[in-house]
């Protein structure tokens, strides 16, 4: 029979691995979770928008209506700003870094997160996300974090994860030791053990891209779709092409059930910190890659907080596969 185990329990358990160990990340990851949940509960509240109140009208309680990805990033903000924990933060939603609120304690993490992924979904009732990523202060003139602290390689990751607001909310998270997934049981409030030690599929047959894109890839990249959904049994071909538009979601599915999905440059549209080195450090604990065609994402050094880069990420050996089209295309290019 399957253990019950909290993700609460789960991460004091990591935590004994590290005797030394202050207890401050443990916390940081609670008051996360704790704006998850709130973020999870709005979402799940989100088609009553029409009936209580549009955006930016006073609803029937009384109170402001406010868009899903603003009352995101603010939730996110005010569990976070005063937890004690963090230096600095930064969010896809916001321009610059976002210090820690006045008077507030300051900790030795920084929190970099896209509070709502995929929000153009959020009125066809698709899957949405919070993507999370931590690194250590690395800056030491100051008690406040910088910019500096937040452009970090993603290498250098404590943590990282995401929820998905689907059929059900799962957190998946890794602090480097394997990718475990929860899944919140609304009637108690806890995030429970159900996808222990994740491992993607060396191989997938899913492809997620969005093909209306064509006109603008690159050649490798039209070599290489066109490869996936040739008729070649003998190869696994073809592939099947899934793709919701919203990244935590098609890159959740693909997790579990081996695939790759491509958002190619030349400049990309997925931003860095927020979206590619999180989702990097998950896929690659989870035995996957992800790569620009050429680089390993995490090994990219980020020169500002909005970055795009192009995103191949996935089965190991699709990732691989793409590489070699998308550098033969270079070659072939520069003879
Ligand atoms: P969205 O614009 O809905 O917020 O980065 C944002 C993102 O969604 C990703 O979640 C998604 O994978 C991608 O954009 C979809 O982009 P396209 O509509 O260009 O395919």
């Amino acid at each position: 029979m399957s253990k019950i185990r909290t993700v609460q329990q789960h991460i004091l358990d990591e935590e004994r691995l590290y005797p030394g160990a202050s207890g401050d990340f443990t916390a940081l990851l609670t008051s996360l979770i704790v704006a998850a949940k709130i973020i999870s509960r709005e979402v799940n509240k989100a088609g009553l928008v029409k009936i209580l109140g549009e955006t930016g009208n006073v609803n029937v309680h009384g109170e402001t209506v406010q868009k899903l990805d603003e009352f995101a990033q603010q939730t996110i903000y005010r569990a976070m700003g005063h937890s004690g924990h963090l230096c600095v933060m930064a969010s896809e939603e916001s321009e610059n870094i976002i210090p820690i609120p006045d008077g507030g304690k300051r900790g030795k993490y920084v929190l970099m997160f896209d509070p709502l992924d995929g929000s153009s979904n959020i009125d066809v009732n698709a899957s949405i996300g919070t993507i999370f990523s931590i690194h250590r202060k690395i800056t030491k003139d100051t008690i406040d974090g910088s910019l500096q602290d937040c452009l970090q390689q993603g290498c250098n990751q404590v943590a990282a994860g995401y929820f998905i607001y689907g059929s059900s909310t799962v957190m998946v998270y890794t602090t480097g030791h394997g990718v475990h997934g929860f899944t919140l049981d609304p009637s108690l409030g806890e995030f429970l053990l159900s996808h222990e030690n994740i491992k993607t599929p060396t191989r997938g047959k899913i492809y997620s891209i969005n093909e209306g894109n064509v006109s603008q890839w690159d050649h490798g990249t039209r070599a290489y779709i066109d490869y996936v959904k040739e008729d070649r049994k003998d190869r696994g071909h073809p592939y099947s092409l899934r793709y919701i538009g919203s990244l935590v979601a098609d890159f959740h599915r693909n997790l579990l059930k081996g695939g790759i999905f491509l958002y190619p440059g030349p400049k990309g549209k997925l931003r860095l910190l927020y979206e590619a080195a999180p989702l990097a450090m998950v896929v690659e604990q989870a035995g996957g890659a992800a790569s620009t065609g050429t680089e390993r994402i995490l090994d990219l050094q980020p020169t500002s907080l909005h970055q795009k880069v192009p995103l191949i990420i996935g089965s190991r050996d699709d990732v691989a596969e793409y590489g070699k089209f998308y550098k033969d295309a270079l070659v072939m290019a520069a003879d």
